[in-house]
């Protein structure tokens, strides 16, 4: 088989921060043996919740995924985003992640071991992680400047900032 270098965008949700998942999460994620080259505590505007979930709009729980992502569910405003990199990576995280619905996830993965359904319906399931190449690409850009990521993965512009040469993505 043909192994794919890939990147792909992880974000420990405001639910996996709140309850300190975090070292679990990091160590579930670590047995993929994948590089992180991006880290990063963030807070999370309206804005890039909306634009992050924009294939979602329109589904009777995207109201709340918003404000889910933002931490306004959990009174913890902020999330840990992460680029992880290294064959498969996308299909490896996504393995350890488990599915979208905590109840169907892995007891085993990250999502059956932490995950749960809100009252309301809503999969509250401590991680989100690409899907796809397409997807990863939009993702890692949305989150991530160019100087952030310690290896180069998309094609880049030189910007300036306050007379400081910074990179944008091209
Ligand atoms: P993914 O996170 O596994 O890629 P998506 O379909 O992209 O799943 O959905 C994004 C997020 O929206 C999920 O992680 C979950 O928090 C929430 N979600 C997705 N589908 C449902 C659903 O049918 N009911 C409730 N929440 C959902
Ligand atoms: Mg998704």
């Amino acid at each position: 088989m043909v192994y794919m270098l890939q990147q792909t965008l992880v974000l420990i949700k405001p639910d996996g921060l709140v309850r300190s998942l975090t070292g679990n999460v990091l160590t579930r994620l670590s047995e993929t043996k994948l590089e992180i080259v991006a880290a990063k505590v963030t807070r999370v505007s309206q804005e890039m919740a909306e634009e992050h979930y924009r294939e979602l709009k329109g589904k009777p729980f995207y109201a709340e995924l918003i404000q889910y992502l933002q931490g306004e569910l959990h009174d913890r405003r902020k999330v840990m985003a992460l680029v992880y990199w290294g064959h498969d990576a996308i299909e490896k995280v996504r393995e350890v992640a488990g599915e979208t619905n905590p109840e169907a996830a892995s007891p085993t993965s990250i999502r059956g071991s932490f995950g749960r359904i809100r009252s309301s319906g809503l999969f509250e399931n401590v991680i989100h992680a690409s899907s796809s190449e397409a997807e990863a690409e939009r993702e890692i850009k949305l989150w991530f400047h160019p100087d952030e990521i310690i290896v180069d993965l998309y094609p880049t512009k030189a910007a300036s900032s306050g007379g400081i040469q910074t990179r944008q993505w091209a």
